[in-house]
């Protein structure tokens, strides 16, 4: 195998508990590839390959990640297990599956014991996490601030625009 070493690192690792999760979870991807934030993505499951996935959390900051997002539906441990090995920050997805609307998974998420903490966002929205890993990574990197300033210029400015169209 040949080693491309004119591709920089990636920063954000994104992970998922299948396959099955990628229609949501590659809006993450998108996200950070809007900045020019590199990432990786892979099915790291902890229920069905755990050993990798303690595997893939313990050698994370080694391998040069910043951010984790880690994304899975159900009985969602994968951003909490993640967490427990990695002193990287752990953004966790929520994915809905077809019963209980993804409840179950945001529950799973957020309620980590303290000391062991994972930022979530809501159920699906896999864009935000992709936001707030360049978010954090902007904190330590002044062009990415930038960045991520002109965006949210954007955004306001999109917000007053819908506000042109209903202001009487
Ligand atoms: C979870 O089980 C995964 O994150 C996925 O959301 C869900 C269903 O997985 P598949 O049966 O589609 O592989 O662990």
């Amino acid at each position: 195998m040949s080693i491309d070493q004119t591709s920089p690192a990636p920063r954000v690792g994104i992970v998922m508990g299948s396959d099955s999760d990628w229609p949501v979870m590659q809006a993450a991807a998108e996200a950070c590839a809007e900045f020019d934030v590199v990432t990786e993505s892979d099915v790291v499951s902890a229920h069905r390959m755990p050993h990798e996935m303690l595997a893939y959390g313990e050698q994370a900051a080694d391998r040069g990640l910043q951010v984790i997002i880690a994304g899975a539906g159900g009985a969602a441990h994968l951003p909490g297990m993640l967490a427990a090995v990695t002193p990287l920050p752990v953004i966790g997805v929520p994915v809905p599956l077809k019963f209980l609307d993804g409840m179950d998974s945001l529950l799973s998420i957020v309620q980590m014991p303290a000391g062991v903490p994972v930022a979530g966002v809501a159920i699906g929205n896999a864009r935000n996490a992709g936001l707030l890993a360049v978010r954090i990574l902007a904190a330590s990197d002044p062009g990415l601030r930038e960045r991520m300033t002109r965006f949210q210029a954007g955004l306001r400015d999109a917000a007053h625009a819908k506000g042109e169209a209903v202001r009487r």
